[in-house]
């Protein structure tokens, strides 16, 4: 890849006022040297208390999800106008744990991808397989499917605000991380077929997160790979100085 590094950090489900009091100030007093764009994704109660506290100029700030369209009666929903609205400028869309647990759809992503972009918001995507599926070897066709889905209701130009993250699904939070070989394999038939799909110039500069128990003792490995062009953490993007080490690792 050619674009920029990108590592962000989606804190899932986790935290209190005061753990995330703690994680900002750490964040703040890190020191990011690498040519590298970061967000980071707290729970929507939280996104204020780290738009107010967060003023290291390195971070940006993400929400976990939004809602697939304009708002209204969809209780326990955000919208992507509200998100806009809220000067928050990142959405993680189709996390597999939304998926598998929330019963979101490859079409339903699409969706929602193209109603965030449609407010301005740029897109982390996140695809990627089950254990079971790679080792039917289907790895790419699920991959492909899931980009298919966004790429069938979005145009060429939309996925220059569109990072995708592949997360093979047997790596996250399991603390088996991918092999740098095995994501680049994924990652390079990613960019292959965002060439084939999309366009080659869209293909050539668009980044590819890896995300699956990525911390600060493996990251260096994997930001060696020609196509890994960030990473997309979890456990390890709650411990600030981890996150910095991960957020420094840009080749
Ligand atoms: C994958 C990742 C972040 P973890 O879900 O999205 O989490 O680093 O904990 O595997």
């Amino acid at each position: 890849g050619t674009g920029k590094f990108i590592v962000g950090g989606n804190w899932k489900c986790n935290g209190t006022a005061e753990s995330v009091k703690s994680l900002v100030k750490e964040l703040n007093s890190g020191k990011i040297d690498a040519d590298v764009d970061v967000y980071v994704a707290p729970p929507f109660v939280f996104i204020p208390r780290v738009q107010k506290e967060l003023n290291n100029k390195n971070y940006a700030v993400a929400a976990q999800n939004c809602w697939v369209s304009a708002g209204g009666a969809f209780t326990g929903e955000v919208s992507a106008d509200m998100l806009a609205d809220a000067d928050i400028p990142w959405v993680i869309l189709g996390h597999s744990e939304r998926r598998a647990l929330c019963g979101e759809t490859n079409e339903f992503v699409g969706e929602k991808t193209k109603y965030a972009l449609s407010k301005g918001l740029k897109v982390a995507l996140c695809i990627g397989e089950t254990l079971e599926q790679r080792e039917a070897g289907t790895t790419l066709d699920i991959c492909r499917a899931q980009l298919k889905a966004v790429n069938d209701v979005v145009t060429a130009a939309d996925w220059e605000n569109i990072v995708i993250a592949y997360e093979p699904v047997w790596a996250i939070g399991t603390g088996k991380v991918a092999t740098p070989d095995q994501a680049q394999e994924v990652h390079a038939g990613i960019r292959k077929w965002c060439a084939d799909n999309i366009s080659p110039a869209i293909a050539s500069k668009i980044r590819i997160q890896y995300g699956g128990s990525v911390n600060a003792g493996n990251c260096d490995e994997l930001a060696q790979k020609e196509d890994i062009d960030g990473f997309l953490v979890g456990g390890a993007s709650l411990i600030g100085e981890a996150f910095v080490t991960i957020c420094n690792s840009a080749k």
